[in-house]
């Protein structure tokens, strides 16, 4: 029991003086205690305390399947004072706090797996005041980001940060991830739409970041450090987002190509000429992947090593011209051995479900997932010196190859055997990772390009960070949360 409890200790710096720490194989239970959970019941209300083990699971995990959700309590806080509230207690009873939004995460930042208190945002869901001048809206930090998407619309505007989990992500989940996705290339990460964030510290204090303001030099931008600090720093509470032009008749090609160093060569040929709003690839087997299990066609019947999906506007008439040219010069090249381009809106739709239907229907494999990023420039050594060392790591596991490789993002995931267990797996792939993670330092990229590091990608961070930086990320940490009250255990350890 001491183990345990010294290491929950460890994690608040204060023993649980209300918790009940009972261990069984592999796992434990926290019990919190009756006056502890009193307290919190007059914070959040009776109902909106969660003790059910349904709701333990529900709410304590991500998308990750690695470790057995175990919170203490789920609470969901109506107001940003009943968030306050919630964190001031947790100082003062040395209870973790896990702060909750889509749980759409894949690297473990939302698992509440060691008797914490998970403080869900689901119930900050209102979308407030809108500024057709400023462009901006401020969101409750639990609006879906589709919600988001459809209001901006509705008002003949675009919110451009777009992935396949948009319809369960929350923005306050989006912003805590800085999420990325489709559209990067184009739009730049949810970091760049951030206008105004209102976000509760480790000791429950209210921070009201840069309301709204495009130009603001007073001084070091919190706003942004808070973006990315996957809940380690604050909750985040409410968004003010910058909103854009809707696009004009958006036109997707879908190429078929021999290798890898083509797709950029076909990336730099058409970027040189237009502006595109999406440069996306796959691999043939995640395509074979995605045709078998839904309704989906292939794009033509000429089986390629890899598929370049591209999209592009169409505001002059001529774009369509341009881009069939380009087509053509890529043929020549050799860089491309067949394509189709989208004739209508539904079209579009279906090519884009070629590639955004991945995620989704490889899940039913358990993959272990890599998400690496490096300087567009050096994708063509990096993904080539990566290739060679997992086909050579990993001559019986099937490998899938998609992402935004237009901004130099990969994701590299390596299907489960059936013989293999979820842990032995893991360990097997967690090895030859290492051997990824040094070509990623040597190519100066990152463990993690969109994904978070959580628990997951926690042992690998130095790949991508200096002790000097992280040192400082312990240091800025201490600052927001100085009893370790918030998250603790993702990122790095204290
Ligand atoms: C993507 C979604 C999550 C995954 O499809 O771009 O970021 O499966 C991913 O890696
Ligand atoms: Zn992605």
């Amino acid at each position: 029991m001491a183990g345990f409890a010294g290491a929950y200790d460890s994690i608040c710096g204060r023993a649980v003086n209300a918790a009940i720490i009972r261990i069984f194989g592999g796992g434990f239970q926290v019990t919190l205690a009756p006056d502890l959970l009193d307290k919190l019941s007059r914070i959040v209300g009776a109902n909106k305390l969660l003790m059910d083990a349904e709701a333990h699971v529900q709410y304590g995990r991500d998308w990750t399947r690695v470790e057995t959700p175990s919170p203490a309590a789920v609470a969901l806080p109506g107001s940003i004072e009943q968030v306050q509230a919630l964190v001031q207690l947790a100082n003062a009873e040395g209870l973790a706090i896990v702060p909750s939004g889509g749980r759409t995460g894949l690297s473990g930042g939302a698992v509440a797996a060691r008797g914490e208190l998970v403080v869900a945002l689901d119930n900050l869901n209102q979308i407030g005041a809108f500024n057709s001048i400023d462009r901006s809206v401020v969101c409750g930090a639990g609006v879906i980001t589709e919600q988001l998407q459809q209001f901006a619309e509705d008002q003949g505007l675009h919110y451009p940060v777009d992935f396949a989990s948009s319809g369960s992500s929350q923005i306050g989940g989006n912003v805590a991830t800085n999420a990325g996705g489709i559209k990067v290339i184009r739009y730049g990460m949810t970091r760049d739409w951030v206008v105004g964030l209102k976000v509760v510290t480790g000791t429950g204090e209210l921070l009201e970041l840069n309301a709204g303001l495009i130009k603001n030099n007073a001084g070091y931008d919190l706003r942004h450090l808070m973006i990315g600090s996957e809940g380690t720093l604050g909750i985040i509470v409410e968004v003010t987002i910058r909103l854009c032009r809707a696009p004009t008749d958006l036109a997707v090609m879908v190429l078929g190509v021999p290798d890898m160093p083509s797709i950029m060569s076909t990336l730099a040929e058409f970027r040189q000429q237009m502006e595109l709003t999406a440069f996306e690839f796959f691999s043939e087997p995640a395509l074979q992947k995605v045709v078998a299990h839904q309704d989906l066609q292939r794009p033509f019947d000429e089986p390629c090593a890899y598929y370049a999906l591209l999209e592009f506007e169409q505001t002059s008439g001529s774009e369509m011209d341009q881009a069939m040219a380009l087509f053509e010069h890529c043929l020549e090249q050799g860089w491309v051995l067949d394509g189709v381009v989208s004739q209508s809106v539904a079209q579009a739709r279906n090519l884009w479900r070629l590639r955004e239907d991945i995620s989704e229907t490889i899940a039913r494999w358990a993959p272990y997932k890599n998400d690496l990023s490096v300087v567009v420039s050096k994708v063509p050594e990096f993904l080539t010196a990566v290739e060679a060392l997992v086909n050579a790591a990993y001559p019986d596991f099937e490998i899938i190859w998609y992402g935004h490789i237009g901004d130099g993002n990969v994701h590299l995931n390596i299907l489960k055997p059936e013989s293999l267990s979820i842990a032995d797996f893991a360990e097997q792939c967690g090895e030859v990772s290492k051997g990824v993670f040094e070509i990623v330092r040597e190519h100066r990229g990152s463990v993690s390009a969109e994904h978070g590091v959580g628990v997951l990608k926690k042992p690998y961070l130095p790949y991508s960070r200096s002790p000097l930086e992280i040192e400082l990320m312990r240091a800025i940490k201490r600052s927001f949360d100085p009893n370790g009250v918030l998250n603790p255990g993702k990122i790095f350890d204290l």
